[in-house]
Protein backbone atom coordinates (compact mmCIF):
# COMPACT_ATOMS: atom_id res chain seq x y z
CA UNK A 1 0.00 0.00 0.00
CA UNK A 2 1.10 3.36 -0.58
CA UNK A 3 0.71 6.16 1.72
CA UNK A 4 -1.37 9.58 1.51
CA UNK A 5 1.42 11.73 1.27
CA UNK A 6 1.52 13.42 -1.81
CA UNK A 7 4.54 13.88 -4.05
CA UNK A 8 4.04 17.97 -3.38
CA UNK A 9 4.04 17.47 0.42
CA UNK A 10 7.83 15.10 -0.03
CA UNK A 11 9.21 17.77 -1.93
CA UNK A 12 8.45 20.50 0.69
CA UNK A 13 9.39 17.86 3.48
CA UNK A 14 12.43 17.18 1.77
CA UNK A 15 13.49 21.25 1.11
CA UNK A 16 12.67 21.34 5.34
CA UNK A 17 14.95 18.71 6.25
CA UNK A 18 17.11 20.56 3.12
CA UNK A 19 19.93 17.40 2.82
CA UNK A 20 19.42 16.84 -0.70
CA UNK A 21 16.34 14.41 -2.60
CA UNK A 22 14.51 11.74 -0.48
CA UNK A 23 12.59 9.28 -0.52
CA UNK A 24 9.77 7.89 1.69
CA UNK A 25 8.88 4.46 2.45
CA UNK A 26 5.93 3.67 4.35
CA UNK A 27 6.48 1.94 7.40
CA UNK A 28 3.29 2.39 9.47
CA UNK A 29 -0.16 3.34 9.21
CA UNK A 30 -2.91 3.13 11.72
CA UNK A 31 -5.51 2.24 9.24
CA UNK A 32 -3.52 -1.03 7.75
CA UNK A 33 -1.67 -1.54 10.89
CA UNK A 34 -3.75 -0.61 13.75
CA UNK A 35 -3.25 2.26 16.43
CA UNK A 36 -1.06 -0.07 18.66
CA UNK A 37 2.08 0.94 19.97
CA UNK A 38 4.00 -1.92 20.13
CA UNK A 39 2.95 -1.99 16.50
CA UNK A 40 4.14 1.19 15.79
CA UNK A 41 7.88 0.15 17.19
CA UNK A 42 7.69 -2.83 15.78
CA UNK A 43 7.87 -1.08 12.18
CA UNK A 44 9.21 2.16 13.06
CA UNK A 45 11.85 1.15 15.73
CA UNK A 46 15.60 1.42 14.35
CA UNK A 47 14.97 2.67 11.07
CA UNK A 48 16.55 5.94 10.81
CA UNK A 49 14.90 8.82 9.91
CA UNK A 50 11.32 8.77 9.57
CA UNK A 51 8.55 11.28 9.10
CA UNK A 52 5.21 11.06 11.24
CA UNK A 53 2.05 12.52 9.51
CA UNK A 54 -1.51 13.02 10.68
CA UNK A 55 -4.23 13.57 8.66
CA UNK A 56 -7.66 14.67 10.69
CA UNK A 57 -11.39 14.66 9.28
CA UNK A 58 -11.47 18.97 8.37
CA UNK A 59 -8.19 18.19 6.06
CA UNK A 60 -5.21 19.45 7.95
CA UNK A 61 -1.81 17.70 7.67
CA UNK A 62 0.86 17.89 10.29
CA UNK A 63 3.47 16.00 12.06
CA UNK A 64 6.96 15.91 13.27
CA UNK A 65 10.38 14.79 11.81
CA UNK A 66 13.07 13.14 13.67
CA UNK A 67 16.75 12.81 11.98
CA UNK A 68 17.41 9.97 15.13
CA UNK A 69 15.70 6.26 14.97
CA UNK A 70 12.07 5.21 17.34
CA UNK A 71 13.03 2.59 20.15
CA UNK A 72 11.59 1.30 22.93
CA UNK A 73 13.94 2.04 25.63
CA UNK A 74 11.90 4.38 27.71
CA UNK A 75 13.87 7.50 26.84
CA UNK A 76 14.04 10.56 25.47
CA UNK A 77 16.08 11.46 22.52
CA UNK A 78 18.49 13.80 21.35
CA UNK A 79 17.95 15.36 18.00
CA UNK A 80 18.90 18.77 16.82
CA UNK A 81 17.82 18.27 13.45
CA UNK A 82 13.88 17.43 14.50
CA UNK A 83 10.73 19.95 13.75
CA UNK A 84 7.31 19.30 13.87
CA UNK A 85 5.65 20.93 11.04
CA UNK A 86 2.16 21.78 9.19
CA UNK A 87 1.15 20.92 5.38
CA UNK A 88 -2.42 21.65 5.54
CA UNK A 89 -5.30 23.36 7.30
CA UNK A 90 -8.86 22.78 6.58
CA UNK A 91 -7.90 21.22 3.27
CA UNK A 92 -5.58 24.57 2.31
CA UNK A 93 -1.83 24.24 1.81
CA UNK A 94 -0.50 26.30 5.06
CA UNK A 95 2.94 25.55 5.07
CA UNK A 96 5.20 25.77 8.33
CA UNK A 97 8.22 24.45 9.62
CA UNK A 98 8.32 24.22 13.81
CA UNK A 99 12.30 23.48 14.78
CA UNK A 100 13.29 21.90 17.73
CA UNK A 101 14.04 24.70 19.81
CA UNK A 102 18.12 25.41 20.61
CA UNK A 103 19.01 24.57 23.97
CA UNK A 104 15.59 21.86 24.26
CA UNK A 105 17.42 19.41 21.35
CA UNK A 106 17.66 16.92 24.26
CA UNK A 107 13.77 15.98 24.73
CA UNK A 108 13.20 16.05 20.94
CA UNK A 109 11.25 12.51 20.65
CA UNK A 110 10.30 10.34 23.80
CA UNK A 111 10.83 6.46 23.40
CA UNK A 112 8.10 4.28 25.09
CA UNK A 113 6.37 1.28 24.21
CA UNK A 114 3.57 1.92 25.16
CA UNK A 115 3.27 5.48 23.02
CA UNK A 116 3.02 6.46 19.68
CA UNK A 117 5.04 9.00 18.57
CA UNK A 118 5.56 11.29 21.22
CA UNK A 119 7.70 14.96 20.14
CA UNK A 120 8.72 17.35 22.70
CA UNK A 121 8.86 17.66 26.71
CA UNK A 122 5.96 19.95 26.85
CA UNK A 123 4.11 17.28 25.00
CA UNK A 124 4.58 19.65 22.29
CA UNK A 125 2.99 16.92 19.81
CA UNK A 126 2.05 13.63 21.60
CA UNK A 127 -0.38 11.04 19.59
CA UNK A 128 -1.34 8.19 21.10
CA UNK A 129 -0.86 6.17 24.22
CA UNK A 130 -1.63 2.57 24.42
CA UNK A 131 -4.43 1.10 21.73
CA UNK A 132 -7.32 3.26 20.12
CA UNK A 133 -9.60 1.87 17.97
CA UNK A 134 -11.55 3.21 15.37
CA UNK A 135 -14.77 4.90 15.45
CA UNK A 136 -15.67 3.53 11.87
CA UNK A 137 -15.05 6.59 10.74
CA UNK A 138 -11.70 8.44 12.40
CA UNK A 139 -9.87 7.67 15.31
CA UNK A 140 -10.12 9.67 18.38
CA UNK A 141 -6.17 9.42 19.79
CA UNK A 142 -5.68 10.08 23.23
CA UNK A 143 -3.19 12.54 22.94
CA UNK A 144 -2.65 16.25 22.00
CA UNK A 145 -0.63 19.23 20.75
CA UNK A 146 0.68 21.61 23.26
CA UNK A 147 2.95 23.03 20.87
CA UNK A 148 5.70 25.74 21.96
CA UNK A 149 7.69 24.22 24.61
CA UNK A 150 10.51 22.44 23.57
CA UNK A 151 9.49 23.28 19.35
CA UNK A 152 9.39 26.99 18.79
CA UNK A 153 5.56 27.15 16.95
CA UNK A 154 6.32 30.68 15.58
CA UNK A 155 3.02 32.32 17.04
CA UNK A 156 1.32 29.41 15.66
CA UNK A 157 -0.97 28.17 18.38
CA UNK A 158 -2.06 24.17 18.11
CA UNK A 159 -5.66 25.08 17.28
CA UNK A 160 -4.58 26.45 14.35
CA UNK A 161 -2.82 22.70 13.19
CA UNK A 162 -5.14 20.52 14.58
CA UNK A 163 -8.85 22.44 14.72
CA UNK A 164 -8.56 21.83 18.73
CA UNK A 165 -8.68 18.20 17.85
CA UNK A 166 -6.42 15.11 17.80
CA UNK A 167 -9.43 12.85 15.78
CA UNK A 168 -7.82 11.82 12.53
CA UNK A 169 -8.44 9.62 9.78
CA UNK A 170 -4.89 8.35 9.26
CA UNK A 171 -1.73 8.39 11.09
CA UNK A 172 1.37 7.47 8.83
CA UNK A 173 5.16 7.15 9.16
CA UNK A 174 7.19 7.02 6.68
CA UNK A 175 10.88 6.39 6.61
CA UNK A 176 12.80 8.85 5.27
CA UNK A 177 16.08 7.86 2.90
CA UNK A 178 18.50 10.01 0.41
CA UNK A 179 17.65 9.10 -3.43
CA UNK A 180 15.66 10.72 -6.43
CA UNK A 181 11.98 9.91 -5.92
CA UNK A 182 10.44 8.82 -9.42
CA UNK A 183 8.23 11.58 -10.56
CA UNK A 184 4.50 10.58 -10.94
CA UNK A 185 3.35 10.64 -14.23
CA UNK A 186 -0.08 12.09 -14.99
CA UNK A 187 -1.59 9.70 -17.32
CA UNK A 188 -4.23 12.73 -19.14
CA UNK A 189 -1.68 15.44 -19.22
CA UNK A 190 1.68 14.13 -20.23
CA UNK A 191 2.96 13.63 -23.95
CA UNK A 192 4.34 10.77 -24.89
CA UNK A 193 8.33 10.83 -25.77
CA UNK A 194 7.72 8.37 -28.23
CA UNK A 195 4.49 7.58 -29.79
CA UNK A 196 3.25 4.16 -30.79
CA UNK A 197 -0.79 3.34 -32.05
CA UNK A 198 -2.20 2.43 -28.93
CA UNK A 199 -2.52 -0.03 -26.26
CA UNK A 200 -5.06 -2.28 -27.14
CA UNK A 201 -5.55 -5.97 -27.86
CA UNK A 202 -5.76 -4.95 -31.43
CA UNK A 203 -3.14 -3.67 -31.78
CA UNK A 204 -1.16 -6.57 -29.97
CA UNK A 205 -2.65 -8.82 -32.39
CA UNK A 206 -0.99 -6.52 -35.25
CA UNK A 207 2.17 -6.65 -33.83
CA UNK A 208 1.56 -10.93 -33.76
CA UNK A 209 0.46 -10.91 -37.54
CA UNK A 210 3.30 -9.02 -38.13
CA UNK A 211 5.89 -11.31 -36.90
CA UNK A 212 3.99 -14.56 -37.82
CA UNK A 213 4.33 -13.29 -41.02
CA UNK A 214 7.98 -12.08 -41.44
CA UNK A 215 9.49 -14.29 -43.88
CA UNK A 216 13.37 -13.66 -45.29
CA UNK A 217 13.75 -12.52 -48.67
CA UNK A 218 13.27 -15.62 -50.85
CA UNK A 219 16.04 -15.22 -53.50
CA UNK A 220 18.60 -14.86 -50.65
CA UNK A 221 18.17 -18.68 -49.45
CA UNK A 222 17.70 -17.76 -45.84
CA UNK A 223 15.26 -19.72 -43.65
CA UNK A 224 15.55 -17.38 -40.56
CA UNK A 225 17.05 -14.07 -39.44
CA UNK A 226 19.40 -14.70 -36.63
CA UNK A 227 19.33 -11.62 -33.58
CA UNK A 228 22.90 -11.64 -31.72
CA UNK A 229 21.75 -11.44 -28.49
CA UNK A 230 24.16 -9.53 -26.64
CA UNK A 231 25.47 -7.73 -23.25
CA UNK A 232 26.46 -7.89 -19.79
CA UNK A 233 26.16 -10.59 -17.07
CA UNK A 234 22.51 -10.74 -15.39
CA UNK A 235 20.87 -7.72 -18.14
CA UNK A 236 17.81 -10.16 -19.31
CA UNK A 237 19.20 -11.31 -22.41
CA UNK A 238 17.67 -14.97 -22.10
CA UNK A 239 14.83 -13.07 -20.09
CA UNK A 240 13.99 -11.63 -23.99
CA UNK A 241 13.99 -14.98 -25.87
CA UNK A 242 11.47 -16.63 -22.69
CA UNK A 243 9.42 -13.51 -23.21
CA UNK A 244 9.22 -13.79 -26.75
CA UNK A 245 8.36 -17.36 -26.24
CA UNK A 246 6.14 -17.11 -23.84
CA UNK A 247 3.61 -14.32 -26.11
CA UNK A 248 4.10 -17.50 -28.77
CA UNK A 249 3.02 -20.08 -26.62
CA UNK A 250 0.15 -17.88 -25.33
CA UNK A 251 1.63 -19.29 -21.25
CA UNK A 252 4.39 -18.25 -19.30
CA UNK A 253 7.91 -20.29 -20.24
CA UNK A 254 11.56 -20.54 -19.04
CA UNK A 255 13.04 -22.65 -21.64
CA UNK A 256 16.10 -20.51 -21.16
CA UNK A 257 17.65 -20.68 -17.63
CA UNK A 258 17.58 -17.54 -16.47
CA UNK A 259 18.40 -15.80 -13.02
CA UNK A 260 20.87 -14.10 -11.31
CA UNK A 261 24.37 -15.44 -10.55
CA UNK A 262 27.70 -13.69 -10.62
CA UNK A 263 29.15 -15.14 -13.51
CA UNK A 264 26.80 -15.84 -16.55
CA UNK A 265 24.26 -18.22 -15.89
CA UNK A 266 23.95 -19.17 -19.80
CA UNK A 267 26.87 -20.95 -21.00
CA UNK A 268 25.73 -22.46 -24.31
CA UNK A 269 24.95 -20.20 -27.12
CA UNK A 270 22.20 -21.49 -27.98
CA UNK A 271 20.07 -20.22 -31.20
CA UNK A 272 16.38 -20.58 -30.00
CA UNK A 273 13.16 -20.92 -32.03
CA UNK A 274 9.92 -19.66 -31.14
CA UNK A 275 6.64 -21.48 -32.49
CA UNK A 276 3.15 -20.56 -32.48
CA UNK A 277 0.79 -22.67 -30.47
CA UNK A 278 -0.08 -25.05 -33.59
CA UNK A 279 3.55 -25.76 -33.43
CA UNK A 280 4.51 -23.82 -36.95
CA UNK A 281 8.18 -22.35 -36.38
CA UNK A 282 8.39 -18.62 -36.83
CA UNK A 283 11.24 -17.30 -39.10
CA UNK A 284 13.81 -15.92 -36.87
CA UNK A 285 16.49 -17.37 -34.17
CA UNK A 286 17.32 -15.34 -31.15
CA UNK A 287 20.72 -16.68 -30.32
CA UNK A 288 21.47 -16.20 -27.21
CA UNK A 289 24.87 -15.85 -25.69
CA UNK A 290 27.22 -15.70 -22.31
CA UNK A 291 26.87 -12.45 -20.12
CA UNK A 292 30.18 -10.30 -20.99
CA UNK A 293 32.51 -9.96 -18.08
CA UNK A 294 35.41 -8.02 -17.81
CA UNK A 295 38.20 -10.05 -18.20
CA UNK A 296 37.15 -13.07 -19.68
CA UNK A 297 34.01 -14.44 -21.70
CA UNK A 298 33.39 -13.26 -25.12
CA UNK A 299 36.09 -11.38 -26.73
CA UNK A 300 36.77 -9.59 -29.95
CA UNK A 301 37.86 -12.91 -32.34
CA UNK A 302 34.95 -14.69 -30.91
CA UNK A 303 32.42 -12.42 -31.53
CA UNK A 304 33.71 -11.92 -35.26
CA UNK A 305 33.18 -15.46 -35.34
CA UNK A 306 29.14 -15.35 -33.90
CA UNK A 307 28.69 -12.54 -36.79
CA UNK A 308 30.41 -14.70 -39.23
CA UNK A 309 27.90 -17.82 -38.20
CA UNK A 310 31.05 -20.20 -37.85
CA UNK A 311 30.28 -20.57 -34.29
CA UNK A 312 27.48 -23.54 -34.20
CA UNK A 313 24.30 -23.84 -31.85
CA UNK A 314 24.93 -25.38 -28.39
CA UNK A 315 28.44 -24.36 -28.20
CA UNK A 316 29.81 -24.58 -24.91
CA UNK A 317 31.41 -20.94 -24.04
CA UNK A 318 34.64 -21.68 -22.36
CA UNK A 319 35.66 -18.30 -20.81
CA UNK A 320 39.22 -19.17 -20.54
CA UNK A 321 39.68 -20.46 -23.75
CA UNK A 322 39.13 -18.99 -26.94
CA UNK A 323 37.05 -20.68 -29.89
CA UNK A 324 39.50 -21.21 -33.06
CA UNK A 325 39.04 -22.95 -36.34
CA UNK A 326 39.97 -26.18 -35.24
CA UNK A 327 37.56 -26.83 -32.10
CA UNK A 328 35.23 -29.02 -32.97
CA UNK A 329 31.94 -28.01 -34.78
CA UNK A 330 33.06 -24.69 -36.20
CA UNK A 331 31.19 -23.95 -39.18
CA UNK A 332 34.22 -23.27 -41.67
CA UNK A 333 31.70 -21.89 -44.81
CA UNK A 334 29.07 -20.55 -43.18
CA UNK A 335 26.41 -19.29 -45.98
CA UNK A 336 23.84 -16.75 -45.81
CA UNK A 337 21.61 -18.58 -43.11
CA UNK A 338 24.43 -18.70 -40.63
CA UNK A 339 25.59 -15.25 -40.50
CA UNK A 340 23.74 -12.75 -37.80
CA UNK A 341 21.54 -10.20 -39.63
CA UNK A 342 20.90 -7.74 -36.62
CA UNK A 343 22.62 -7.15 -33.59
CA UNK A 344 21.19 -6.94 -29.96
CA UNK A 345 22.91 -5.22 -27.03
CA UNK A 346 20.76 -5.97 -24.29
CA UNK A 347 21.22 -3.37 -21.35
CA UNK A 348 19.73 -3.18 -17.83
CA UNK A 349 18.38 0.18 -17.17
CA UNK A 350 18.87 -0.02 -13.57
CA UNK A 351 22.20 -0.61 -13.70
CA UNK A 352 23.40 1.37 -16.47
CA UNK A 353 25.28 3.81 -14.46
CA UNK A 354 27.22 1.64 -12.63
CA UNK A 355 28.46 -0.49 -16.10
CA UNK A 356 32.11 -0.63 -15.86
CA UNK A 357 34.14 0.94 -18.50
CA UNK A 358 35.67 -2.03 -19.39
CA UNK A 359 32.28 -3.68 -20.51
CA UNK A 360 31.18 -0.57 -22.32
CA UNK A 361 34.87 -0.80 -24.04
CA UNK A 362 34.26 -4.66 -24.99
CA UNK A 363 30.89 -3.72 -26.54
CA UNK A 364 32.30 -0.81 -28.50
CA UNK A 365 35.29 -3.02 -29.79
CA UNK A 366 31.64 -5.54 -31.03
CA UNK A 367 29.92 -2.76 -32.76
CA UNK A 368 32.90 -1.69 -34.53
CA UNK A 369 32.92 -5.19 -36.09
CA UNK A 370 29.48 -4.94 -36.75
CA UNK A 371 30.23 -1.83 -38.25
CA UNK A 372 32.56 -2.91 -40.77
CA UNK A 373 30.30 -5.33 -41.71
CA UNK A 374 26.83 -2.94 -42.25
CA UNK A 375 25.15 -5.47 -39.37
CA UNK A 376 22.32 -3.25 -37.54
CA UNK A 377 22.62 -2.43 -33.87
CA UNK A 378 19.29 -2.01 -31.36
CA UNK A 379 19.87 -1.75 -27.93
CA UNK A 380 17.18 -3.65 -25.74
CA UNK A 381 16.72 -1.60 -22.51
CA UNK A 382 15.27 -3.87 -20.03
CA UNK A 383 13.91 -4.14 -16.45
CA UNK A 384 12.64 -0.49 -16.94
CA UNK A 385 9.70 -1.62 -14.33
CA UNK A 386 12.65 -0.36 -12.04
CA UNK A 387 13.45 2.91 -12.93
CA UNK A 388 9.54 3.95 -11.95
CA UNK A 389 6.77 2.98 -9.99
CA UNK A 390 4.07 3.95 -12.29
CA UNK A 391 5.77 1.84 -15.02
CA UNK A 392 6.30 -0.83 -12.34
CA UNK A 393 2.34 -1.21 -12.06
CA UNK A 394 1.59 -0.21 -15.21
CA UNK A 395 3.96 -1.11 -18.03
CA UNK A 396 1.95 0.95 -20.67
CA UNK A 397 3.21 4.39 -19.51
CA UNK A 398 6.87 4.01 -20.60
CA UNK A 399 6.56 6.20 -23.10
CA UNK A 400 5.26 8.86 -20.61
CA UNK A 401 8.03 8.15 -18.11
CA UNK A 402 10.49 10.84 -18.11
CA UNK A 403 12.85 8.36 -16.38
CA UNK A 404 12.60 5.91 -19.33
CA UNK A 405 13.10 8.51 -21.55
CA UNK A 406 16.11 9.64 -19.08
CA UNK A 407 17.79 6.21 -19.59
CA UNK A 408 17.30 6.05 -23.11
CA UNK A 409 19.03 8.89 -23.72
CA UNK A 410 21.99 7.87 -21.64
CA UNK A 411 22.06 4.11 -23.35
CA UNK A 412 22.04 5.93 -26.79
CA UNK A 413 24.93 8.06 -25.76
CA UNK A 414 26.88 5.18 -24.02
CA UNK A 415 26.88 3.27 -26.99
CA UNK A 416 26.65 6.11 -29.86
CA UNK A 417 23.17 4.79 -31.94
CA UNK A 418 20.49 6.52 -32.63
CA UNK A 419 17.68 7.04 -29.54
CA UNK A 420 15.25 5.31 -31.91
CA UNK A 421 17.06 2.25 -31.52
CA UNK A 422 16.52 2.09 -27.92
CA UNK A 423 14.11 0.05 -27.53
CA UNK A 424 12.67 -0.34 -23.80
CA UNK A 425 11.11 -3.09 -22.62
CA UNK A 426 9.98 -5.32 -19.39
CA UNK A 427 10.59 -8.79 -18.95
CA UNK A 428 8.31 -11.11 -18.13
CA UNK A 429 10.40 -12.69 -14.65
CA UNK A 430 7.70 -12.51 -11.54
CA UNK A 431 4.35 -12.69 -13.76
CA UNK A 432 2.07 -16.10 -13.66
CA UNK A 433 0.43 -14.59 -16.68
CA UNK A 434 0.44 -13.04 -19.36
CA UNK A 435 0.20 -8.90 -19.53
CA UNK A 436 -0.99 -7.33 -22.80
CA UNK A 437 1.15 -4.32 -21.92
CA UNK A 438 3.95 -6.49 -21.28
CA UNK A 439 3.45 -8.35 -24.87
CA UNK A 440 2.88 -4.92 -26.64
CA UNK A 441 6.38 -3.44 -25.73
CA UNK A 442 8.31 -6.62 -25.99
CA UNK A 443 6.60 -7.78 -29.62
CA UNK A 444 6.98 -3.69 -30.83
CA UNK A 445 11.04 -4.48 -30.09
CA UNK A 446 11.09 -7.25 -31.69
CA UNK A 447 8.94 -6.49 -34.85
CA UNK A 448 11.46 -3.34 -34.63
CA UNK A 449 14.65 -5.90 -34.49
CA UNK A 450 13.17 -7.86 -37.99
CA UNK A 451 12.57 -4.69 -39.58
CA UNK A 452 16.28 -4.19 -39.06
CA UNK A 453 17.47 -7.84 -39.74
CA UNK A 454 15.21 -7.26 -43.52
CA UNK A 455 17.02 -4.07 -44.29
CA UNK A 456 20.52 -5.83 -44.02
CA UNK A 457 19.17 -8.77 -46.03
CA UNK A 458 18.23 -6.47 -48.31
CA UNK A 459 21.96 -5.29 -48.15
CA UNK A 460 23.38 -8.51 -48.71
CA UNK A 461 20.65 -9.12 -51.40
CA UNK A 462 21.95 -5.74 -53.31
CA UNK A 463 25.37 -6.75 -52.92
CA UNK A 464 24.84 -10.36 -54.44
CA UNK A 465 23.54 -9.29 -57.05
CA UNK A 466 25.90 -6.61 -57.52
CA UNK A 467 28.72 -9.53 -57.17
CA UNK A 468 26.21 -11.54 -59.88
CA UNK A 469 26.43 -8.45 -62.61
CA UNK A 470 29.93 -8.29 -62.33
CA UNK A 471 30.64 -11.73 -62.94
CA UNK A 472 28.14 -12.04 -65.69
CA UNK A 473 30.14 -8.85 -66.92
CA UNK A 474 33.51 -10.61 -66.76
CA UNK A 475 32.19 -13.62 -68.25
CA UNK A 476 31.04 -11.65 -71.75
CA UNK A 477 34.16 -9.39 -71.83
CA UNK A 478 36.54 -12.46 -71.96
N1 LIG B 1 12.34 -6.58 -12.84
C1 LIG B 1 12.83 -7.15 -13.94
N2 LIG B 1 13.65 -8.19 -13.82
C2 LIG B 1 14.13 -8.75 -14.95
C3 LIG B 1 13.80 -8.26 -16.24
N3 LIG B 1 14.45 -9.01 -17.16
C4 LIG B 1 15.16 -9.93 -16.48
N4 LIG B 1 14.97 -9.79 -15.15
C5 LIG B 1 15.58 -10.60 -14.08
O1 LIG B 1 16.99 -10.41 -14.15
C6 LIG B 1 17.69 -11.60 -13.85
C7 LIG B 1 18.67 -11.93 -14.95
O2 LIG B 1 17.97 -12.28 -16.12
P1 LIG B 1 18.57 -13.26 -17.23
O3 LIG B 1 17.61 -13.32 -18.35
O4 LIG B 1 19.04 -14.53 -16.66
O5 LIG B 1 19.83 -12.42 -17.68
P2 LIG B 1 20.95 -12.82 -18.75
O6 LIG B 1 21.33 -11.58 -19.46
O7 LIG B 1 20.52 -13.96 -19.59
O8 LIG B 1 22.13 -13.23 -17.78
P3 LIG B 1 23.39 -14.24 -18.03
O9 LIG B 1 22.95 -15.36 -18.91
O10 LIG B 1 23.73 -14.69 -16.64
O11 LIG B 1 24.47 -13.41 -18.63
C8 LIG B 1 16.61 -12.66 -13.64
O12 LIG B 1 16.42 -12.82 -12.26
C9 LIG B 1 15.39 -12.09 -14.30
O13 LIG B 1 14.20 -12.53 -13.67
C10 LIG B 1 12.91 -7.13 -16.32
O14 LIG B 1 12.57 -6.61 -17.39
N5 LIG B 1 12.46 -6.63 -15.13
MG1 LIG C 1 21.33 -15.78 -19.95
Amino acid sequence: MDGKLTDNDMDQLEQWIGTGPKTFKLLYAITRDGCIPTTFHQKCDNQGPTVTVLYNPQGSVYGGYVQVSWNSNEQWMNDTSAFLYQLRFNGNEKPNKFPIKSGNSQNALFCNSSYGPLFGYGNDLRTFQNTVNSSGIYFALNGHMNIGYSYDNKGVTADQINNGHMNVTELEVYKVEDGKRSKPIKKEHLKPWRKIKSWNEQFLNELTEDIVSFKPIPDLKVTDARILIIGPVGAGKSSFFNTINSIFRGRITQKARSGSAEQSLTTAYTQYKVKVKSGAPLNFRLCDTRGLEESQGLDVFECNYLLDGNIPNYYQFNPTTQITPKTPGFIACPTADDVIHCAVFVLDASTLEILTSKIIEKMKAFQNIMNQKGIPQIILLTKVDKLSKEVEQDVSLVFKSPEVEEHVGKASQLLGLPRANVLPIKNYENEEELDENISILALLALRKILNFAEDFMDHMMDKKEEEQRGTEKLKSEN
